[in-house]
């Protein structure tokens, strides 16, 4: 309740989030070479903004280091940022051109040139995958579904077994829930609403073919939603926006957790400063190696400063890459081998169906997924789908799911010294038990409903969406790279916050996950480390 309260104290104030972090940038302004700072969060997504707003409530004033941008600025079209359907420059982190999970449309690529800018969604490359980050202050909460769902528990207790489970789902996920500030759909609403006619045709083929589905909650403000539907608000979910960031409706974190923590007055953000290196200080704590970046990714400056503690929370692939180059480069030697093991993608593999043409999915579509079907008991298979949306503005015919599977594949990262890049051993090959698990719950629809898939989205003659993932988990697990509650061994002071600390799977969307889990540890951390 705490948490609750705090977040409604923050907005209580009067002040809307946006002013307030304006404030958190100002009060602190960037950080400067030669600061020294009691604490330092590498990142602003859920880890970094869950410690941020607990080490400033607790008393502790705290330096937030962001790569991308604040995000609070208009752009030319008098928002802050595009839709899907004519994305600029905004929409990719330093790409020429569009990168689009569905890059193709009856097989022909659909991805256009921008500049290249700190655009707001990252598609980062490695050898067989691409990862889909969110950049900015508000990390993945910014371009994301805001699916809030939290993971069964006995798989919770599978994949952390040495966290007390009991005081996770009583405790941590509601106050993780209540901090992100989740709202479930009004039922009722979702049965007529058009904008859901997508979902409800695909759940009751689901159902027809003997699957069971479930609602989703969501951060997205499903009133908001409502009016926009009813034309009495600006549309966003309901405009196509989401995954280059939605202007309204979505309480992402720089909207809660972000806002609340500014409202301490303790909390300084530093956007557009990348860190590059962490190492210890000889007099005291860590000294922290940050290039301060334009808009088209140059490098500005580059500026120290120094930590008494620092926090990572980079993300899965951000801490991962850091803490590996930082081990390799003898920054911090004594790092654990663990450190860089453990990785997936929550098996993550993407699927459309081609509906009859009697069976409408409709021409708006919600962007904010609420509905998923529900195949985790199968034990031949595990498979959660949530029924996504395809917000092209037209009638469409398309099914489209984001299948998360039970997949036992794991990769590694490692630092190669030749050209100073810290790679992912992850293969597409190793997606294969997700397509099959995947293959099992869409071949029994399709052959129930008498329909077929989609062949022309994901690539020329190419049925799965198998090389991407929006959900990278791992490299730096709890309790094994980690102590169990995020301290890295030999090197007090430091830790890590975010979903690098989930062993590769959750089995549902993952941000309840990763914000539990960090209250969870940042908790313990102030009251044994900090008091
Ligand atoms: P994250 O949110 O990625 O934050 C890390 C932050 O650190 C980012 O802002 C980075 O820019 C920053 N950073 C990285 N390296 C550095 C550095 N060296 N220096 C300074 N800053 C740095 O990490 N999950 C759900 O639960 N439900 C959904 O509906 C959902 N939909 C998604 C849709 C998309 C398109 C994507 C991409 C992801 C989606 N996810 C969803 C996944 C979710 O956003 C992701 O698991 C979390 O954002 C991960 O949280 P972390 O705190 O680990």
């Amino acid at each position: 309740m705490t948490s609750r309260r705090t977040l409604l104290r923050a907005t209580a104030l009067g002040a809307p989030a946006a002013v307030l972090l304006a404030k958190a940038s100002a009060a602190g302004a960037a950080l400067s070479t030669g600061d020294h700072v009691a604490a330092l969060v590498i990142g602003s997504g859920y880890g970094g903004a869950v410690t941020a707003l607990r080490l400033t409530q607790a008393g502790i004033a705290t330096a937030v280091v962001e790569m991308g941008m604040a995000w609070n600025t208009a752009g030319s079209n008098g928002k802050i940022f595009c839709d899907m359907l004519e994305p600029d420059q905004r929409s990719y982190w330093l790409r020429t051109t569009t990168d689009q999970p569905l890059g193709y449309f009856l097989g022909i690529n659909v991805n256009k040139s921008i500049t290249r800018y700190t655009g707001v969604l990252d598609s980062e490359k490695f050898a067989g995958i691409r990862v889909y980050q969110g950049r900015g202050v508000g990390g993945g909460s910014l371009v994301n579904g805001g699916m809030a769902v939290v993971p069964r528990r006995d798989y919770f207790a599978e994949i952390l077994p040495s966290v007390d489970v009991a005081s996770m789902y009583d405790t941590y996920f509601p106050r993780a829930n209540a901090g992100l500030g989740v709202n479930a759909i009004d039922t009722a609403w979702f049965e007529t609403a058009s904008c859901y006619r997508y979902a409800r045709v695909s759940r009751d083929q689901a159902r027809a073919s003997g699957y069971s589905t479930t609602f989703l909650n969501n951060v997205y403000d499903f009133g908001y939603m409502k009016q926009e539907l009813a034309g009495t608000v600006t549309r966003s979910a309901l405009a196509s926006e989401v995954i280059y960031g939605n202007n309204y409706g979505k309480r992402s974190l720089d909207k809660t957790y972000l806002a609340a923590a500014a409202a301490t007055g303790r909390l300084s953000i530093t956007a557009q400063h990348v860190v590059t290196a962490v190492a210890p200080n000889s007099a005291g704590g860590y000294t922290v190696t940050m290039n301060q970046i334009d808009t088209a990714g140059a490098t500005v400056t580059t500026k120290t400063v120094r930590a008494d503690r620092v926090f990572f929370a980079a993300g899965s692939i951000g801490t991962s890459k850091l803490l590996v180059a930082m081990r390799a480069q003898g920054a911090l030697p004594n790092l654990p081998s663990a450190v860089g093991q453990g990785w997936g993608n929550n098996g993550n593999v993407m699927v459309a169906r081609a509906q009859h043409l009697w069976n409408t999915t409709g021409a708006l579509e919600a962007g904010m997924p609420a509905m998923g079907i529900d195949n985790w008991a199968d034990p031949a298979g595990p498979v959660f789908a949530e029924i996504a949306p395809f917000p092209a503005g037209t009638e469409l015919w398309i099914s489209l799911y984001l299948a998360i599977t039970k997949n036992p594949n794991r990769a590694q990262f490692s630092y190669n010294s030749s050209t100073g890049a810290v790679e992912l051993s992850w293969q597409t090959a190793q997606n294969q038990p997700a397509v099959n698990a995947a293959k099992r719950v869409f071949d029994t629809i399709n052959k129930a409903q008498v329909t077929v898939y989609r062949s022309d989205l994901f690539g020329v003659n190419k049925v799965w969406g198998d090389d991407f993932t929006y959900h990278p988990l791992g490299g730096c697990i709890l309790n094994q790279a980690t102590d169990n509650y995020g301290r890295l061994p030999g090197y007090p002071g430091l830790y890590v916050m975010d979903g690098s600390l989930i062993p590769g799977s959750t089995g549902v969307n993952p941000f309840v996950t990763i914000t539990a889990l960090a209250e969870r540890n940042i908790e313990k951390i102030i009251s044994t480390d900090l008091t």
